[in-house]
């Protein structure tokens, strides 16, 4: 098996709970992964199938996000499933690998960003994952990238608020590091790492790919994931909870959501 992690890159890892491996996806793998992106976006509205999020930006109704699509996408299948996106993730932790969740955030010009918090709370079955973001526009502190608190992911759930966020108030006593991106580069970080972004203040989309792994001897949980995932949001239509502007089970987006009916 190729190695795609130096030593250096192992150790920034476990010192900071995030790792950036720049050019990991060729120019030619770029535009193929760029092209599926938008054949997914061009999906109608399915909830059985895959989901679709959207929210309101100044010039309309925009998706927000696409998630459950690889049982209806071959490359994105392949790419998420096998090949060097699985070998780099298990290289990193030491154990073979399975895929737990995929998606896409878009974020339009004007789309809204997250909120402090770690994945760990919304990622349930198991308690440990790692994320491999693959960027396929530039994203930049403008177009609302990732920022980081670098070395934070040894500390378990950090003061869970009662959206599952971090609460507001330790969060901006924390240090943070924007952790931009180029179009090809991934950065694996941990569900244990505090991040957060914010608005897209530019004029064009900032999409980026989050595919998120789990041990494969903690078991296959993807189909549980997404069962669960619909049972909730059929849960939070329905209720008093305030919880319909949800696209996940913690209250994160920062965005106007609008659900499909509304439109
Ligand atoms: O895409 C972003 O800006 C951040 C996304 C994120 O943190 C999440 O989906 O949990």
């Amino acid at each position: 098996m190729s190695t795609y992690i130096k030593p250096s890159q192992l150790n920034f890892w476990k010192t900071n709970g995030y790792l950036r491996i720049p050019g990991f996806f060729s120019d030619s793998e770029v535009a193929a992964l760029r092209q599926w992106v938008a054949e997914i976006e061009g999906w109608e509205q399915d909830l059985g199938r895959w989901m679709h999020h959207y929210e309101s930006v100044s010039d309309g109704t925009r998706l927000s996000r696409t998630e459950d699509f690889i049982p209806h996408h071959e490359g994105m299948k392949s790419t998420l499933t096998s090949g060097k996106v699985l070998d780099v993730i298990s290289e990193l932790t030491g154990e073979p690998a399975v895929l737990y969740k995929e998606k896409i955030n878009y974020k339009y010009p004007g789309g809204g960003g997250y909120a402090p918090h770690q994945d760990a709370p919304a990622y349930e079955f198991v308690k440990s994952h790692t994320t491999c973001l693959i960027s396929i526009d530039e994203a930049t502190a403008e177009n609302g990238c990732l920022y980081f608190s670098p070395g934070r992911h040894r500390e378990g759930m950090i003061a869970l608020d009662p959206h599952g966020c971090i609460d507001p108030r330790v969060a901006e006593s924390m240090d943070w590091v924007a952790a931009p991106t180029q179009p090809g580069d991934i950065l694996l970080f941990s569900s244990y790492i505090p991040h957060k972004s914010g608005e897209n203040g530019s004029n064009l989309p900032r999409r980026i790919i989050y595919a998120v792994y789990n041990n494969l001897s903690d078991g296959d949980w993807r189909d549980k994931y997404y069962e669960d995932k619909r049972e909730a949001f059929l849960e939070y239509a329905a209720d008093e909870s305030g919880r319909s502007g949800q696209i996940s089970k913690i209250a994160h987006f920062q965005g106007r959501t609008v659900l499909k009916h509304e439109e």
